[in-house]
């Protein structure tokens, strides 16, 4: 197995993480966007997408997408489980993962895309856009203030799940816009303060 992955990309470091809570340690090689190394045709014909992460199997299978990447990874190292156990737990897990994800991690990157000069050339940039995202995500950490207002650690319960790395990847991006979860959402403050904590926050 070999990861490509990129120093700074959120979603790069998202498996960077999950590789940490694994313990565990794969060959990695850093490209560089920035100077074209994803828009080589090697590299297109791991991802036609030209992006990263890529882990590149042992029998030349390529894989894209971080989530899915992950996935392969809780495959090969099962311990801690962070996709969930039984039935309803992989399903629960899933569930949040797709909350954090679809909710907070996508509105932060619009306000990210809509505003970072490294978009520029690449999307029309609409700086209301990047406002107006910016309230739908003030509403989504209140949302999510309110739901684990029940005192649980982590967002898909007492243990650590990928659904966490994807939150913990929203505020990767919100530190690269310069936004902050409200202080006044303690409890959201409170799951922040310890994943933040983590040896895996600095993968
Ligand atoms: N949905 C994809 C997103 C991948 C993605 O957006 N990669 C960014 C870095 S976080 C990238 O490679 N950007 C460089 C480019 O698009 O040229 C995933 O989760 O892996």
């Amino acid at each position: 197995m070999k990861l490509y992955n990129h120093a700074m990309a959120p979603n790069a470091w998202r498996v960077r993480a999950f590789l940490v809570e694994k313990t565990a340690n794969i060959p990695t090689v850093t490209v560089e966007f920035e100077k074209g190394d994803t828009q080589t045709p090697d590299f297109l014909a791991m991802n036609s997408l030209g992006q990263v992460p890529v882990l590149e199997l042992d029998d030349g299978k390529a894989l894209a997408e971080s989530i899915a990447i992950c996935r392969y990874l809780e495959s090969q190292f099962p311990e801690p489980s962070l996709f969930g156990t039984t039935a309803h737990g992989q399903a629960w897990v899933e569930m949040w993962n797709r909350r954090m994800e679809l909710l907070l991690m996508n509105t932060v990157a619009n306000v990210g895309l809509h505003t970072l000069p490294f978009f520029a050339t690449r999307v029309n940039q609409v700086p209301e856009v990047a406002e107006a995202q910016k309230e739908t995500l003030a509403a989504r950490w209140a949302w999510l203030n309110e739901d684990i207002a029940d005192g649980r650690p982590f967002v898909a319960g007492d243990t650590l799940s990928v659904a966490d790395l994807t939150g913990m990847t929203a505020l990767k991006i919100c530190d690269i816009v310069e936004l902050s979860v409200p202080e006044d959402l303690s409890h959201v403050k409170k799951w922040e303060n310890a994943v933040r904590a983590r040896p895996s926050w600095s993968a």
